[in-house]
């Protein structure tokens, strides 16, 4: 098989490049190693910047995301039994729509079964050939079958544990990591959200953050040893710790009912750089990875789509390698301030072990100083809202 734009993975990143380059005509084959159900049963992001919510309305698929998002213009934060707001659309015209990563894949595997774009599932063995050539290509196998697609450009979406970052020789790749002592525990049940927005609390027994998908379906989490397993936690056990981490007067609207997913995630921070070698690009979790605290991770996979889309789309309709050749600097560039913010929301909101009462009270002062200073609500507001492209 012969294509323009070979894509390894088919998660959001993949599938969202994969759905603007058919918008210009740019012909694009998917690999993907699951199959379409796997993926959309993985319960993953719920925040969505209006950057990427531009993108879905770019790849003409926000329908549904128009209909359903929920936008939210501020966020609760609680420390102890106190509490605040950040209204973000008093520092910054934009609010962030709450809307399900599974969602978003949805509707973009949807569109691309109406237009026909090919995309291979259950594919096995990929390796990624000859990228520093002008004729790179991927082989694989689906269903013991070896297959091949040559194409100008390969693009790598398939997450963390992808192969596309190992394609990149050792020698040449920098990887920055930070793994962070805890994991958090999320649930997701049939009730109505505690609050009309999120919350993300500090509390002495550990973090916890009160998320939603929409007025009958709630996303909850809370903090947890990195070792932990979801069969120590009986929704009765989590419902209890989670309540205990909130001030009384938003606990006291809590209601719980029995969990329809459990799992646990671990928290780490990872950059590659480049994210470019030859004729790859990296996308998304494949390039980086923030722990979820900021809401950053689905958001900046799509800024590097943007930053890729505009290179390539440059490429095929006006011959100019600018973009992609500065794809990897200007997106590298985002990544790093996102992953800063998500490293400090990270660092104040969570019980470190080993965190002396010193320690404790230093979050505590911060916390409080950005509850009356408006020069630090700005800065939070302007970074969870979402950096400019
Ligand atoms: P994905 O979603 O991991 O998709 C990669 C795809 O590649 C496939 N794959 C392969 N395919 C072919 N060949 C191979 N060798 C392959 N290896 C892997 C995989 O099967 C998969 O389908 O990466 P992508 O597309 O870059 O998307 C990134 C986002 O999924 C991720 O950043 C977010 O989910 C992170 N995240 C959040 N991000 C936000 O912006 N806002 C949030 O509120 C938010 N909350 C979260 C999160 C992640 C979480 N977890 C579980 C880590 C909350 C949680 C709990
Ligand atoms: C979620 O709804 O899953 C969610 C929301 C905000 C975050 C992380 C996850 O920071």
């Amino acid at each position: 098989m012969k294509t323009q734009v070979a894509i390894v993975g088919g998660g959001p990143s993949g599938l969202l490049l994969a759905q603007l380059l058919y918008k210009r005509n740019i012909d694009a084959v998917v690999l993907e190693r699951q199959t379409r159900d796997y993926v959309l049963q993985r319960i993953r992001a719920g925040i969505l910047e209006r950057g990427l919510v531009d993108l879905m309305h770019e790849a003409g698929v926000a329908g549904r995301l128009q209909q359903e998002g929920l936008a939210h213009d501020g966020t609760v934060i609680s420390y102890g039994a106190e509490h605040f707001r950040i209204p973000f659309t008093k520092y910054i015209a934009k609010p962030v729509v709450v809307y399900g990563q599974t969602e978003v894949t949805r509707d973009l595997y949807d569109a691309r079964e109406a237009c026909g774009g090919v995309t291979e599932f259950r594919v096995e063995d990929v390796v990624i050939n000859d990228v520093t050539t002008a004729r790179p290509y991927v082989t694989y196998r689906v269903e013991g079958q070896a297959r091949r697609i040559d194409a100008d450009y390969i693009v790598g979406c398939d997450g963390f544990h992808g192969v596309s970052r190992q394609t990149i020789p050792s020698e040449a790749r920098k990887e920055f990591e930070k793994v962070y002592p805890f994991g958090w525990l999320g649930i997701l049940s049939e009730t109505p959200p505690v609050n009309d927005e999120l919350i993300y609390a500090n509390s002495d027994q550990g973090f916890a953050l009160c998320s939603m998908r929409n007025e009958n379906l709630s996303r909850y989490y809370v903090q947890c040893s990195q070792s932990d397993s979801t069969d120590n936690w009986s929704d009765a056990k989590f419902w209890d710790a989670l309540r205990q981490r909130l001030p009384e007067s938003l606990a006291e609207n809590l209601v719980t009912g029995p969990s329809i997913e459990k799992s646990i995630a671990p928290l780490r921070s990872f950059v590659v750089e480049p994210m470019r070698w030859g004729n790859l690009f990296l996308c998304g979790d494949a390039a980086h990875i923030v722990p979820p605290t900021g809401a950053k991770g689905l958001n900046t996979a799509a800024s590097d789509v943007h930053y890729l889309y505009n290179g390539l789309r440059q490429f095929y309709e006006d011959d100019d390698t600018t973009g992609i050749d500065g794809y990897s600097e200007k997106a590298l560039a985002r990544v790093w301030k996102a992953e800063r913010f998500s490293w400090w929301m990270t660092s104040v909101l969570h019980r470190f072990p080993g965190q002396t009462d010193f320690d404790a009270r230093m979050q505590r002062a911060e916390l409080a100083f950005i509850r009356e200073n408006e020069a630090a609500q700005a800065s939070m507001a302007i970074n969870y809202v979402g950096l400019p492209y």
